[in-house]
């Protein structure tokens, strides 16, 4: 590479990931070009201390998330590959409908490039709107490959402000491979000196700059999680460290925020401000919402814009298990309101109005008994999401584990729907590649609105219901639960394209 390609190819990349919050113009030749060039270089990652952690992962480029890619609709892309990872890699554009052998799930659609190699990813990103990258080997996206990807559309409106949030939670290795294992039952300790409330911790931390080398490990989740975390992490830094976001009076704000966790969903709030949700997983909602808090499974991703009516300062959070460790945070404030003590949203959810399918897709109760709800489909199915018995480390569909489930088959204009039933005591983040589909019911309530999304949570003891029409590029699209834990335990199946006979 010449050396002003180079120069060229850092700053089209490296400006945004510079500023991993606000969200800076395009470069000159990002937008005038035809194409997006980028090179994505994954290797070893030392966490650095405005993380809480010195866990060593993995990172794209050094740093994450991975730098925010930003292409405008209509553009091509090239994402030049290395993979220094010290094991097999690949990269998976999430959300995108794209050609299958770009998809980049690894023996499915494509050999894993080996440590060393390398590998050219093309093709025109889309549908616009929110997307994002990440490995799709083994447990590579939670140690950090992962990162944001905008599909711009020029002609939707745009905010005065615009921010990319990408919340990620750094797993401690030993507790996830544990609980892929089968060892996730044994009940977690909650560390010396650690008050029920977490206040000691709080103040521990005080002093968050000389904590280089705390790994605290976090009190049990409240949705039954498996995995211990090390630190929560805001767009790669802990609160304070986070990058406060300066906002003006009378400016509208447009937040995107990515749940790139492994394992937990998030409860996200702002504190003195409504929030109101437009678009889910990138795509356009059929009627905008305005809520009190977003609730983001593994994966999803909500467009969010509130209206600064006022000078004062807010933590925008999302709440843990501990509501006391407020370190996934960021601080917003008007420019005179330097060092005055932030509002912070209330430390419980009880009679917040939470951003739920049911009130974004006006979901109405079924009545049993009466078929069709969902409208026309010649392929129909119905998946049983299973596993998380004590002693049995599998995570399954229909009783098998990949590559042994059930698959689905469709042919090229067929319209699927496919139906999921979650016995289990947790909520399961399940996500179809290469495909928009619909949401048309979740909980026994069909969903007047359907919710054009890529990832959605199948809640626990309930059921869950997709539609789309098979018109994607022909080929093989994995389909599975985003909890990284239980994809690797088993939950994945696939959506066949069979060739027209
Ligand atoms: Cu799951």
């Amino acid at each position: 590479m010449r050396r002003r390609d180079f120069l060229q190819s850092s700053l089209t990349v490296g400006t945004a990931a510079l500023s991993c919050t606000l969200l800076p113009p395009m470069s000159a030749r990002a937008a005038d070009s035809d194409r997006v060039d980028v090179t994505l270089e994954a290797r070893p990652y030392r966490y650095p201390s405005v993380t809480g952690t010195n866990f060593t992962g993995l990172a794209y480029n050094g740093r994450v998330p991975g730098p925010l890619l930003r292409v405008r609709y209509g553009q091509s892309f090239r994402a030049r590959f290395i993979n220094r990872t010290g094991g097999p890699s690949t990269i998976h554009w999430h959300g995108m409908i794209l050609p299958n052998d770009m998809d980049g799930v690894p023996y499915v659609t494509q050999p894993p490039v080996p440590d060393g190699g390398e590998f050219i990813y093309t093709y025109k990103p889309g549908p616009p709107g929110f997307r994002w990258y990440h490995s799709h080997v083994g447990d590579q996206e939670a140690l950090g490959l992962f990162g944001a990807f905008l599909v711009e559309d020029p002609r939707e409106p745009r905010a005065d402000v615009e921010v990319v949030l990408v919340l990620h939670d750094v797993p401690d290795r030993d507790s996830l491979w544990a609980a892929v294992a089968g060892n996730s039952k044994a009940p977690m300790d909650v560390p010396p000196g650690l008050s029920p409330n977490g206040m000691e911790a709080q103040s521990a931390m005080g002093g968050m700059g000389g904590m280089g080398g705390m790994t605290r490990p976090m009190k049990p989740m409240p949705m039954g999680d498996e995995v211990r975390y090390l630190s929560h992490c805001l767009s790669g830094a802990a609160y304070p460290h986070t990058r406060p976001l300066i906002v003006k009076v009378g400016q509208t704000v447009r937040l995107r925020i990515l749940n790139a966790s492994p394992t937990l969903t998030h409860y996200v709030r702002l504190a003195g401000h409504r929030l109101r949700v437009t678009h889910s997983d990138g795509n356009l909602l059929p009627r905008a919402v305005t809520v009190d808090a977003l609730r983001i499974g593994v994966a999803e991703r909500y467009d969010a814009w509130f209206e600064v009516t006022r000078p004062g300062a807010w933590l925008l959070e999302s709440l843990m298990g501990d509501v006391h460790d407020r370190r996934q945070s960021v601080l917003i404030r008007t420019a005179d309101a330097a060092g005055r003590p932030p509002e912070v949203p209330p430390a419980s959810l009880a009679g917040a109005e939470l951003f739920t399918y049911e009130l974004a897709g006006a979901g109405v109760p079924l009545l049993p008994g009466v078929p069709e709800p969902f409208g026309p489909a010649n392929v129909r199915t119905t998946l049983r999401l299973g596993g998380g018995k004590p002693g049995d480390p599998h995570w399954t569909i229909d009783g098998k584990i990949w590559p042994h489930t059930p698959k689905i088959d469709v042919r090229h204009g067929d319209r699927v729907q496919i139906h999921f039933t979650n016995p289990t005591d947790m909520d399961h983040p399940m996500h179809l590649h290469g495909h928009v589909f619909e949401l048309v019911e979740v909980s026994g309530q069909r969903l007047r609105d359907p919710l054009p999304k890529d990832t959605t949570l199948v809640p626990a003891g309930s059921t869950a219901t997709w539609r789309f029409r098979a018109d994607s590029p022909p080929g093989r699209w994995v389909l599975h639960c985003h909890n990284v834990v239980h994809m690797m335990a088993g939950m994945m199946s696939e959506v066949d394209y069979l060739r027209a006979s």
